[in-house]
């Protein structure tokens, strides 16, 4: 058994009741992949439920973190862990069951042609979110316009998590240096892949709302994710440009 060709890297802080069946759904969709699940020391017992799992799946590998959590650093950290097994393609998506792992053929078929694949909700004109409230959806839509007019950014899901990255881009965004700590990680890594020259893809999902557990955005995260956009901008001299 060689090392798996995609690693799917997820970040976790209690999702003890969603994470058994995400790593079931995944096993249907992606039978060969490897799995880490980065868990930020969960008072639910995530990481131990993940364990059990891997004790029969030797493609299945928690990280515990501990100390200052960090969403940001928990995926970098699964990303690196995934990039030193050797993969081809690396995936990032939620525990939550937001990012079905029904589209992972979807996005590796695009990665064919790109360097970074973005599972994007808001694709093609539309808006593909289901059981959200409306707050939230105002609040994801606004973002994504704000950080494309300040960015220039042609993407339209900016801030989303389901991504497959080709190895080497993900290498070439430098990830130890990445600065942010909650979701605007997924602006900074999109903004340094964008600056380097990388063809990046939109592909269409639905988006649907976890029905289990708690949402974790704060308004700490949404306060980042609205600065980072113009420290990026300021911060861009000193990126290594492809383009
Ligand atoms: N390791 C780690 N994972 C986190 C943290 N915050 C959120 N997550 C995970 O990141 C994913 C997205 O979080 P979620 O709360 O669903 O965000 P939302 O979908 O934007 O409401 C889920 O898998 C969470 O368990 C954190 O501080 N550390
Ligand atoms: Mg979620």
């Amino acid at each position: 058994m060689g090392a798996p060709a995609v690693q799917v890297v997820i970040p976790t802080y209690n999702e003890r009741e969603n994470i058994a069946r995400l790593i079931a759904e995944l096993r249907a969709h992606a039978p060969e992949a490897g799995i880490v699940v980065v868990d930020d020391d969960s008072p639910d017992g995530t990481a131990a439920v993940v364990e059990e799992i891997a004790a029969a799946d030797a493609r299945v590998h928690v990280l515990r973190r501990q100390g200052h959590r960090s969403f940001a650093r928990s995926v970098a950290e699964g990303m690196l862990w995934a990039l030193a097994r050797g993969p081809q393609f690396v995936i990032q998506m939620d525990a939550d069951l937001s990012h079905h792992p029904r589209y992972i053929g979807d996005l590796l078929r695009a990665a064919n042609e790109a360097d970074l694949v973005i599972g994007s909700r808001y694709v093609g004109g539309r808006v593909n979110v289901v059981h959200w409230p409306l707050s939230r959806l105002i609040l994801s839509v606004f973002a994504n316009a704000y950080v494309r007019t300040i960015t220039r950014l042609p993407v339209f899901d900016t801030t989303g998590g389901f991504r497959c990255w080709r190895a080497e881009a993900l290498r070439a965004i430098d990830l130890p240096s990445i600065r942010s700590e909650g979701y605007a990680f997924q602006i900074e890594t999109l903004y340094r892949a964008y600056r380097c020259g990388f063809r990046i893809i939109e592909v269409p999902i639905i988006f649907t709302e976890r029905n289990a557990g708690a949402s974790k955005m704060s308004t700490r995260i949404i306060a980042e994710a609205a600065i980072r956009p113009w420290l990026l901008l300021m911060g861009r001299g000193s990126l290594r440009s492809r383009a």
